[in-house]
């Protein structure tokens, strides 16, 4: 297979484009699709971008520091034996190889709890609480930082995968958060959401990490539920050998469906911390409400 630009040996091969391309242009049409998500949407300002020390987050602020765009990286330590330090060591070495500033946020730290203890204490399913709590700090961090967007490395197949997750569960409230941009609303303290990686695969993604040479880490959480997810992951990539594109049109569905929902979305702010929710007191402090006085006994 030849790159389609070039005729060098080709790498990848690209297919809703009917392209294959060398590692040069491949490289480019990566910050291409990148581009577009913050040209397409006039994202600008200070951008926080979400490290967690994998793949897609690491490729992700790769692609940014080439792009005309003021970003600063953060971590969150959510106290997961062996795997939280794994995590944090891998986005102390992407950040300094990047030259970019990396903040750490420690859960233990900064409100005495961990997820292991969360998951001991309410007995529920880890990945909800902790998706609750990584969406409140990562909000809040860039709110209190004077971020305008914060930025996550979620990829086109964990979008598709995620959505029809919720699709198969009867599940359609995320619906409103699976666009590639959400404006930023001061009623409720929330800085702007970016996915730079809205347009490009896991394949896609997992090599231009590769290409970059960055010192991620491997390691799956010990919680991760990845059956359904991969479950779903590769019926859509099978769907989208048989019907190049296919994927993208759906990507471009959502978006849609996304915005109309988010207009019709009443926000307010937390009688206790300010920042936004649609129910009163937002979940993170009913969750820590139930922590305090579970712990009480
Ligand atoms: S870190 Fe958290 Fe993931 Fe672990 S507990 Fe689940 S959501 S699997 S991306
Ligand atoms: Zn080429
Ligand atoms: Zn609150």
């Amino acid at each position: 297979m030849k790159c389609s630009v070039c005729s060098k040996e080709a790498i990848i091969e690209v297919r809703w484009k009917g392209k294959a391309y060398c590692e040069t242009h491949f490289r480019g049409y990566f910050l291409g699709q990148v581009r577009k998500v913050f040209d397409k949407f006039g994202v600008k300002g200070k951008i926080c971008l979400a490290l967690s020390g994998g793949k897609d987050s690491a490729a992700c602020l790769e692609a940014l520091t080439h792009l005309d765009v003021d970003v600063e990286a953060l971590f969150i330590d959510l106290g997961i034996p062996g795997f939280s330090e794994e995590c944090r060591e891998a986005a102390e070495a992407i950040a300094a190889k990047l030259d970019v500033d990396l903040h750490v946020l420690n859960l233990q730290a900064n409100y005495g709890t961990t997820i292991p203890s969360l998951v001991e204490l309410e007995g529920k399913k880890p990945c909800s609480m902790c998706g609750t709590i990584r969406r409140y700090l990562m909000n809040k961090y860039a709110y209190e930082h004077g971020f305008d967007y914060l930025a996550t490395g979620h990829n086109l197949s964990d979008q598709l995968a995620f959505v029809f997750n919720n699709l198969a569960n009867v599940y359609l409230v995320p619906f409103r958060e699976i666009g590639p941009v959400l404006r930023p609303r001061e009623e409720g303290k929330l800085v702007g959401k970016v996915k730079p990686l809205y347009y490009l695969t896991d394949e896609e993604c997992k090599v231009y990490s590769e290409l970059a040479g960055l010192p991620i880490c491997e390691d799956k959480c010990p919680y991760a539920e990845t059956a359904t997810t991969n479950l779903m992951k590769r019926w859509l990539h099978g769907l989208d050998l048989e019907m190049p594109g296919v994927l993208r049109r759906f990507a471009e569905s959502f978006m849609r469906i996304s915005e109309g929902m988010e207009r019709d979305e009443e926000i307010s702010g937390c009688r206790i911390c300010g920042y936004a929710t649609t129910a009163g007191v937002c979940k993170f402090c009913r969750l820590m409400r139930r922590v305090r006085r579970k712990s009480r006994g």
